[in-house]
């Protein structure tokens, strides 16, 4: 019987080996939510990265990690420590991340790490060709991994293969600077179908494969060796019944089964009925724009003095990727930012912005969401960004109001949100100001129609039509002969 198989850096399953020995929890994000419906009932198999490298792996445990990770449908491709340092540290973070977002002052071309990316990406390709047959249906997941659907092609022609990328495509202009750009162009075409989030991502793809190649396009299809690969974009959406059902049980919450922190949430509104609550909430990344944020805010506050005690921002700044360096310089960039602002404009009755570093459980997240009246988000880059989708199916009376950064993907579906240019200060100083004096009446026009948006396209329904589109691209005879 034929299968699918999911291949993605991490697996949708935590390991934790502790005195009690091993333990294997489901991850609850987006992706493994998303990918419900096509990984379950033993049909599918999922590979990836366990999250312990080869040295934090001990011997006697391996068959009971591997049995572990079989019960939740996974297999593991082990990594050692030097290879997730040149492999994901490395070229990931260090090379594609910042080039695919934009920031090419801090994009590192090194060869060392491409290296190492090669030998990783064959590896994860071994582990499928080890694990599949000609017949099972192939989906890979992201910048990680951009060179494994060109290594399975090369030993399995007929299979059918599909690539998803969850962070921008840039521009012809901006990728053309790497050294290996063609390797990497003939790597996702060894897929049979490449989605993105956007139509732009999917159009400078397409513009990258023709001036760099040479390839013929026609319309979304690229002609290749015999072969026709198509490109297409496929807007990610969330799990919105989870967070609509997780924002009605709050809602339903007897006080007494209140959370800590919405108590402290709580005691806040009461002690200033009149302050508006702002969140942002991001993993610490660059791409983000948190810095600027912080920036504006400040800009805001002196621009429209009569909101010193009356608002609050909120920032959620949840640890990511503190090995490399230019997260280090960020977090001390903010840290000094937040100091510095409360510093000068606390006053006995007022903090401007309480700071959080670090991850909170879903719960404490759906407090955030649904305590907050505005929700600000401001991403210098982001392939789709999916706190925006979540913050708007929370708002169960259909008030708050979303600022969103036109340079994420989901301002492309998002158009009844306050989009701005997250460089423009006094664009987001006054778009703050609208945002407060917002009657409800027009919050909840404009969210009803993103509410319904984001109910329709859901992460299933991503899922499913990505695996639709793959499969009727297999069933269909297309392929061609060159003139
Ligand atoms: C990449 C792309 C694209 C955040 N803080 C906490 C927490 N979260 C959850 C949110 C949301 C997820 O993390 C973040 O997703 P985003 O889409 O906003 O951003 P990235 O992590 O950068 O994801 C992005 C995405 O892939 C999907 O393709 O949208 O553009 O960069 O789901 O809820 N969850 C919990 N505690 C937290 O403190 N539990």
């Amino acid at each position: 019987m034929s299968k699918t198989i999911i291949i993605s850096n991490r697996l949708p399953v935590q390991l934790q080996i502790s005195d009690g020995g091993l333990t294997a929890t489901p991850s609850v994000g987006g992706l493994a939510t998303g990918m419900k419906s096509v990984h379950s009932g033993g049909e599918s198999l999922w590979i990836g990265w366990s999250g312990l490298t080869e040295e934090d792996t001990p011997a006697d445990l391996e068959s009971e990690i591997d049995k572990a990770l079989a019960k939740h449908g996974c297999a593991k491709v082990n990594l050692t420590a030097n290879e997730i340092d040149g492999f994901y540290f490395g070229f990931s973070n260090r090379t594609i991340w910042p080039l695919f977002h934009y920031f090419l002052e801090y994009t590192e071309f090194e060869l060392d790490f491409w290296n190492v990316y090669k030998s990783v990406n064959q590896k994860f390709a071994d582990a499928i060709i080890e694990q599949s047959n000609e017949d099972d249906t192939i989906w890979v997941h992201d910048y990680q991994l951009m060179l494994v659907p060109q290594m399975v092609r090369e030993k399995r022609p007929n299979t059918s293969i599909g690539f998803f990328l969850h962070i921008p495509f840039p521009s012809y202009e901006i990728f053309r600077t790497m050294p290996w750009r063609e390797e990497v162009l003939e790597g996702l075409l060894g897929s049979d179908l490449i989605g993105f989030h956007t139509y732009d991502y999917e159009r400078h793809f397409l513009s990258s494969v023709r001036r760099l190649l040479g390839l013929e396009v026609s319309f979304n299809d690229v002609y290749q060796d015999h072969r026709v690969i198509k490109v297409d974009s496929f807007p990610m959406g969330i799990d919105y019944k989870k967070f609509r059902d997780a924002a009605i049980a709050h809602g339903k919450n007897a006080p007494e089964n209140r959370s800590d922190f919405q108590i402290k949430l709580d005691d806040h509104k009461a002690s200033a009925p009149d302050t508006k609550l702002i969140i942002s909430i991001d993993r610490l990344d660059y791409s983000k724009g948190i810095a600027k944020r912080i920036n504006a805010f400040e800009y805001f506050l002196n621009k429209y003095p009569q909101y010193k005690e009356k608002v609050r921002l909120i920032i959620l700044a949840v640890p990511s990727r503190s090995n490399v360096p230019q997260y280090q310089l960020l977090k001390k960039e903010i840290d000094e930012l937040v100091g510095r602002i409360n510093g000068e404009l606390s006053t006995v009755n007022w903090t401007p912005i309480w700071y959080f570093y670090r991850s909170m459980p879903f719960e404490n997240l759906i407090d955030l969401y649904t305590s907050s009246d505005i929700a600000w988000l401001t991403p210098l880059r982001d392939g789709m960004n999916l706190v925006a989708k979540e913050y708007i199916a929370t708002r169960i009376d259909k008030t708050g109001v979303l600022i969103l950064s036109e340079m994420a993907g989901s301002a492309y579906e998002m158009n009844e949100a306050l989009l701005i240019n997250p460089n423009n200060f006094e664009q987001q100083a006054d778009t703050l100001k609208q945002a407060i004096t917002m009657p409800k009446e027009e919050q909840m026009a404009r969210n009803m129609f993103l509410q319904n948006r984001l109910e329709r396209y859901n992460v299933e329904v991503w899922a499913n039509e990505f695996m639709n589109a793959l499969n009727q691209k297999s069933e269909g005879d297309d392929t061609f002969v060159s003139q």
